[in-house]
């Protein structure tokens, strides 16, 4: 009898436990969903043939700088597949250095179709452009450019005519852009980022004091743009 009257209340204490643990856990996940959120593609990494490994050192560096900076927002990397080299470098040293993970994470998917395709909300998204600040050129650049529509590209030449490497700028981008219908995007940060690929402007010629500093600026002044919008 003894025995039974001190299991039963032991049971049921670490069921609740249990269930209280996970109810508490997703119920703060859920409402960090709707924290604004800044996603954003590996900056230089494809077009641009930076070096992965040392991107990726970069990104979780200044993730676990601006994670401090940025209340309880959050700033999420995204590629298009799961073999994405870059994700796995950077969940890997995310992890080892403790980043909070409420705070940042990989995603895998079309920047374009976050909401509408993964059901994330992210109400920023940066773009990894070219110094023209113009539509096409393919990556990641062409398909948030084709999926805003006109509206971005008059946005963006309100703003500014050019970019240089390490900078950042912020398009508040017009109601009416399906981007905005659609996945529930305000803003694009366009970022332009150091260069390694002989074929396009400013070649660095794999000059990585140069190429690491400029890619430091670069996630700098976009974390920085994104801070800006919090308010
Ligand atoms: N959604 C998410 N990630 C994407 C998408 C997408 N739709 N498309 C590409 N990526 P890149 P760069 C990832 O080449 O290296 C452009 O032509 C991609 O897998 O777009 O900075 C510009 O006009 C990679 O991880 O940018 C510039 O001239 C990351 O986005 C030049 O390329 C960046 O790849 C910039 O080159």
């Amino acid at each position: 009898d003894t025995e039974k009257v001190s299991s039963i209340p032991d049971n049921a204490y670490l069921e609740s436990k249990e269930a209280q643990g996970r109810a508490v856990g997703s119920a703060s996940s859920d409402a960090n969903q709707d924290a604004p959120t800044l996603a954003f593609p590996s900056i230089s990494t494809s077009d641009f043939q930076f070096n992965h490994e040392r991107a990726a050192d970069i990104i979780v560096d200044k993730v676990a700088e601006f994670s401090n900076k940025i209340g309880n927002a959050r700033l999420v990397l995204v590629d298009l597949t799961h073999k994405s080299k870059i994700l796995s470098l950077v969940k890997a040293k995310a992890a080892e250095k403790n980043v909070n993970t409420q705070k940042f994470f990989t995603h895998v998917g079309d920047i374009t179709r976050l909401y509408s395709t993964g059901g994330l909300r992210c109400n920023v998204i940066a773009n990894a452009a070219n110094w023209r600040l113009k539509p096409g050129g393919g990556g990641v650049n062409a398909a948030i450019f084709n999926a805003a529509g006109s509206e971005l590209e008059n946005a963006t030449k309100e703003k500014a005519k050019s970019l240089s490497p390490g900078n950042a700028i912020v398009v508040p981008l017009p109601s009416s852009s399906p981007l905005f219908t659609r996945e529930g995007v305000t803003h694009v940060i366009h970022v332009l980022g150091p260069n390694m690929n002989p074929q396009r402007p400013n070649c660095l010629n794999n000059d990585y004091n140069k190429g690491c500093n400029i890619l430091q600026e670069a996630y700098a002044a976009l974390f920085e743009g994104f801070v800006s919008i919090l308010g």
